[in-house]
């Protein structure tokens, strides 16, 4: 049985990775410092996990937390483009020096293995279409440039002191747990609950900017095969995470409106700073080197997070009737 070092572990992605890992029947250590990850969504694996409330920049937890582990899967991370723009600092220190302490750490613990989830804003503005691993980073926001940074130091690792390590490119991820509640949650995550409730969602632009949005299971089974991977194929290397498909925003409005059964109109605000126009993956290199193909499409995906949410939602609607039926 094999330990696994989860960190963001209350995130979206990182617990849904927890969740993942104890299926294959390994262990999972999971650390988050819940500056935008939520217990709820390890509340019911916490006793099946070793959870620890540690924050990236403790070396010193960092290392005892690293003792016996054999694989990393590193998701903690302050997610967010316009967040980057408004405290480019800020991203810097956890999405950067977050991940050299980790890194350090997981070196003089002699970890197997680091899987990084760096960020397909690497690519930035570049007009070529689709994006593959080859082509030169043009980071546009400070978020970018910190993910591609922690790439880097991937590389660096690996070249320096053979620590294994492999960073997946994450394309726009979405599915169940992704938080909508915050201005700096993914698009999809509000839409799909502004919709829910009735409310007009706003695209920002004129809606022809694309994404190729991934559903979560495709990250979590990338990361299963990252991890066992021949060294040869996969260390101190870079692969693309996605679907290899995309949609714009004017295109996605309307697909959730059938999903949502959502009848009203999307409002249109101004360009977002920092905002990449269109995205699309090239998944050759992940597929020859690690094997992965897209297990759920962006229009299964979609459906079953709408569902998702629409349980979650129907779920607070009949606690808040229980309280107040209760009360009266
Ligand atoms: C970037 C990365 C993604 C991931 C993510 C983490 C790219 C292409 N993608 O996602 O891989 O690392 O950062 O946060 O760089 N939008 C609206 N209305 C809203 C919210 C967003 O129109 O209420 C637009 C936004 O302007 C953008 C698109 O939706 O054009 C997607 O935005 P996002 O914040 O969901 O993700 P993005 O592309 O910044």
């Amino acid at each position: 049985m094999a330990t696994y070092l989860i960190t963001g572990a209350a995130g979206f992605i990182g617990s849904s990775l927890a969740r993942a890992v104890l299926k294959q029947r390994d262990q999972v250590r999971g650390i988050d410092n819940f500056s935008t990850g939520k217990r709820e969504n390890i509340e019911e694996i916490l006793d099946q996990i070793d959870f620890r409330e540690v924050d990236l920049l403790d070396l010193d937890a960092l290392h005892s937390v690293c003792q016996g582990v054999d694989y990393i899967f590193h998701e903690a991370a302050i997610p967010s483009v316009p967040k980057s723009v408004l405290d480019p600092l800020g991203s810097n220190r956890a999405n950067v020096d977050g991940t050299v302490h980790l890194l350090i750490a997981a070196k003089d613990a002699k970890v197997k293995r680091v899987v990084y989830a760096a960020s397909s804003s690497a690519y930035g503005d570049t007009p070529t279409l689709p994006k593959h691993e080859e082509m030169v980073a043009n980071p546009l926001s400070p978020y970018a440039v910190a993910k591609l940074a922690g790439e880097y130091y991937m590389k660096s690792f690996y070249r320096c002191y053979g620590l294994e390590t492999v960073s997946l490119r994450y394309f726009n991820i979405f599915g169940p747990r992704q938080d909508p509640t915050s201005p700096y949650s993914g698009v999809l995550a509000k839409f799909i609950t502004q919709m829910l409730k009735g409310q007009a969602p706003t695209i920002f632009g004129d809606g022809t900017q694309s994404r190729d949005f991934t559903y979560i299971e495709n990250v979590i089974s990338a990361n299963l095969l990252a991890a066992k991977a021949p060294a040869s194929e996969a260390a101190g290397r870079v692969f693309n995470v996605a679907t290899g498909t995309r949609v714009d925003l004017n295109e996605t409005f309307q697909l959730l409106k059938k999903l949502t059964g959502y009848e009203g109109q999307v409002n249109y605000g101004p360009e977002r700073a920092g905002d990449v126009k269109h995205s699309l993956a090239d998944l050759s290199r992940t597929q020859g080197h690690l094997g992965y193909r897209p297990v759920v499409n962006f229009e299964e995906g979609l459906r079953r997070t709408v569902e998702w949410y629409r349980e979650q939602a129907q779920g607070a609607e009949s606690c808040s009737n229980q309280a107040s039926v209760s009360r009266s």
